[in-house]
């Protein structure tokens, strides 16, 4: 049987990145054979020092956005990271089996040194924390966008310099991209990653008058519509790639590329935009307002999927300390 897992950390609300590279794929695959196991990477978020109250509730609403987009727990083992401690003992055993080298080839680390962002040790080895996250759980294949691939390839290598001195005690894990090539790097309102931490996103179930102004934001020329351009250089052609069916989105394609009177403006294809937006999500926004109004279940769904995926990393941590000598 195959073995998925997947995390997603709470560090603010899910944004369209996280949905067409991670969330989409992870409630798809979850209604498929296999075991599954998603978490809300709580342990990770820390990297970023949120305040405690904010990161409570970016767990929940994590949690509730896993639910309402149709992530179905009885099928799938749906809990917080903190839940299981025991990822961070094999994150002991796994730091001391990795070069440091590795950890500095990390291009997740050095874009956000690149940015600006102040890092901490935590930032710096927070690969290995995922590798004992992904390994923990023998997962088979992890399904993730395209920034986090060379972290599953981490893992791998982890797992092999611990079984070559130790002997087989890890699984390797094989990272999955979303089936759609466009959906593994969504871009932001500024044409970079779409990233929580870039201040260019936007929240999954945004609405109103918010989204409005959140695609109005996204960066457009000034060229006017009856200027015939190449449709590969405009942002707001890869959002709506994101939502509007094939067809449709090649014939504002041809409309764009072929200019003169019949162009749309970059205001119509906005229009749109919102407007198939607000279609496609709200189904899963009335559900979200259904799972906030019972915070008892919530809590109910978590420690269920929690108690499941303790069980199964304890074996894996006892496995590890047996193998290297520390029972
Ligand atoms: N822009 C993106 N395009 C495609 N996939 C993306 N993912 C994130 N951004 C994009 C995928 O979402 C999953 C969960 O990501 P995460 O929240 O664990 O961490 P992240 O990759 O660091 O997401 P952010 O928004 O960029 O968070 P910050 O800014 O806090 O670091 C992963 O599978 C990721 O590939």
């Amino acid at each position: 049987m195959v073995t998925y897992l997947s995390g997603i950390q709470p560090s603010g609300r899910q944004h369209y990145g996280n949905y067409f590279g991670a969330l989409r794929q992870h409630v798809e695959l979850s209604h498929q054979e296999g075991e599954h196991f998603y978490f809300i990477a709580d342990y990770h978020a820390l990297t970023s020092s949120p305040q405690p109250d904010e990161l409570r509730e970016w767990v929940r609403e994590t949690a509730v956005t896993y639910l309402a987009l149709g992530l179905d727990p009885e099928h799938a083992v749906l809990f917080r990271h903190s839940a299981v401690p025991e990822v961070t003992e094999l994150t002991w055993l796994l730091s001391c089996v990795t070069g440091m080298g590795l950890l500095e080839r990390a291009h997740s680390y050095k874009d956000k040194l690149q940015k600006g962002l102040k890092p901490n040790v935590g930032l710096f080895v927070y690969p290995i924390l995922m590798a004992a996250d992904i390994l923990a759980y023998d997962a088979d294949v992890v399904p993730v966008g395209k920034d986090q691939v060379q972290h599953v390839e981490m893992a791998q290598d982890m797992a092999g310099h611990f079984n070559n001195l130790y002997g087989e005690v890890f699984h390797r894990p094989e990272p999955r991209l979303p089936e759609n090539e466009s959906h593994a790097r969504i871009p932001g309102l500024d044409g970079e990653k779409m990233s929580k931490s870039y201040g260019n996103h936007v929240w999954v179930f945004e609405s109103g008058k918010p989204l409005v102004k959140a695609v109005n934001r996204i960066v457009t020329d000034s060229r006017p519509p009856e200027d015939s351009k190449d449709p590969d250089g405009i942002l707001l052609l890869d959002f709506l790639r994101l939502f509007v069916p094939p067809a449709e989105f090649d014939d504002w394609c041809e409309r764009v590329r072929a200019g003169g009177e019949g162009a749309p403006g970059y205001g119509h294809m906005k229009k749109r935009l919102v407007e198939v937006i607000e279609d496609t999500f709200a189904p899963a926004r009335a559900r979200r307002e259904e799972l906030l109004a019972d915070p008892a279940e919530l809590d109910r769904i978590l420690e269920r999927g929690a108690e499941k995926a303790r069980a199964r990393a304890t074996a894996t941590r006892d496995r590890a300390l047996s193998a290297c000598g520390l029972r």
